[in-house]
């Protein structure tokens, strides 16, 4: 993919003393908030990227917005920070929907992913460092499944025609330990999220495709596995090891990719390394609209790129999603983006022109609440209160820098 520029974002310089020293998030695997990140040098995370077939939608915008918080938590504490994610540039879905359309399928996950692009500039996300499609990471996928290979858990099915390559993760080690899913569940989420529990030929109905033989219209392409194109986790799993290498701090990604996907990648890559592909899985609430998950399958969406069209600020749309917890679920209704526009206008005026509190004090207890579990209603709520509390004194020009450095280098909000 084309490099992406990441925006300077200023280092608050404010000391916190009183903030904890480390930040914690829920971890999906051990069901508790755990410390993630080392105590100095470098931390990193992968998060699940887009399927380029639509535009971004809040549901993508407020998973996208919380592993920002997470990164930006991570610099706000002197850490370096590696950031991989990939495009699935090539899956069932942007084929499918290109096939509908009479598009070229490249042309259409081009156009979407440049559309994504801007939507998370606007939005202040924080590029990722490493930006990787499927289509340009199938050597490394061919590479992985070679290496997987000699485990005897990469497997061909019995199908003269097609005679695609599965991986036996329910034979892997420690499968089942990041979802934490009931063994009667699997088989239905495994479905509902594209896998092909009834495919005859495999060893358990919940093996995942791996390489898909060449099909008649399909793009496919040369491999020592013959003729074909990747399965969508082994394409995570190949990226995340050859960006980040092995054991890295978090993958991250909404609550639906919990199981099968992040189960999956997990197998895959402990099976490759003989080491735990991430230390903590974290996970984001899904989003609603009209009572059902948003989604591009079913095409009830609210738009960032419709939103900025229609004039919202980006910063009032990223404050409307920071005033719900990353792991809740929730339904977006126009009340969010009117009363993140009411408040994006307070905290504007106060900092312009208003008197301000201790910025010590105001520092503190944003980064407390972002360091525990990524709070971000909790830290927004901290400002309101802070902004509009009594005892404020006449602030110099150097106290509302300060003030804006903070939100921005906390929050990604910029006054
Ligand atoms: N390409 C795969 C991941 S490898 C994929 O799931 N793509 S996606 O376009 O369907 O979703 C991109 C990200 O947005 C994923 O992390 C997904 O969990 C998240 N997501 C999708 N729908 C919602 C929603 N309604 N609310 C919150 N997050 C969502
Ligand atoms: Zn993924």
């Amino acid at each position: 993919m084309k490099a992406w520029q990441a925006p300077r974002i200023p280092q608050s310089v404010v000391e916190t003393p009183q903030a904890p020293a480390r930040v914690r998030v829920h971890d999906t695997s051990r069901s508790q908030l755990v410390e993630v990140g080392p105590e100095q040098g470098t931390a990193r995370f992968y998060v699940c990227g887009i399927t380029p077939y639509d535009a971004t939608h809040l549901g993508h915008a407020n998973t996208y917005v919380a592993f920002d918080l997470l990164n930006r938590t991570w610099r706000d504490l002197g850490l370096e920070v590696v950031y991989a994610q990939n495009v699935t540039d090539v899956d069932d879905p942007l084929l499918e929907r290109a096939a509908q359309t009479g598009q070229d399928w490249t042309e259409l996950a081009l156009d979407q992913t440049q559309l994504f692009r801007t939507d998370m500039e606007a939005l202040r996300v924080l590029p990722p460092d490493h930006y990787v499609g499927a289509v340009e990471s199938i050597p490394e996928v061919v590479a992985l499944l070679e290496r997987l290979r000699p485990t005897g858990l990469v497997y061909q099915v019995h199908d003269p025609e097609h005679p695609d390559w599965y991986f036996a993760c329910s034979e892997g080690e420690a499968f089942g330990t990041v979802a934490g899913l009931p063994a009667d569940q699997m088989v239905s989420r495994f479905s509902q999220m594209g896998g092909d529990p009834e495919r005859p030929g495999k060893r358990h109905p919940l093996d995942c495709l791996v390489w898909r033989m060449a099909r008649e219209g399909e793009p496919s392409w040369e491999s020592s596995l013959g003729r074909g194109r990747p399965g969508w986790h082994i394409e995570c799993t190949a990226i995340a090891l050859e960006h980040l290498g092995a054991h890295f701090d978090v993958q991250g990604g909404g609550s639906d990719l919990a199981f099968p996907h992040h189960e999956m990648c997990a197998v895959e890559g402990t099976s490759a390394t003989g080491e735990p592909f991430a230390s903590a899985y974290v996970h984001s609430g899904m989003v609603a609209l009209d009572g059902e998950k948003m989604s591009k399958s079913k095409g009830n969406l609210e738009l960032v790129s419709r939103l900025r069209q229609q004039g919202r600020d980006p910063m009032a749309i990223r404050l409307a999603l920071l005033d719900h917890h990353y792991r809740s679920d929730w339904e977006w209704t126009a009340g969010d983006i009117e009363r993140a526009e009411q408040r994006l206008a307070r905290w504007r005026e106060a900092v312009e022109a208003g008197a301000l509190g201790d910025v010590v004090e105001l520092a503190t207890r944003v980064r407390t609440a972002l360091r525990t579990d990524l709070d971000a209603p909790a830290a927004v709520a901290a400002v309101d209160a802070w902004l509009g509390a009594a005892g404020a004194t006449n602030a110099t020009d150097d106290d509302r820098a300060a003030v804006r450095e903070l939100l921005d280098c906390t929050l990604g909000i910029l006054l």
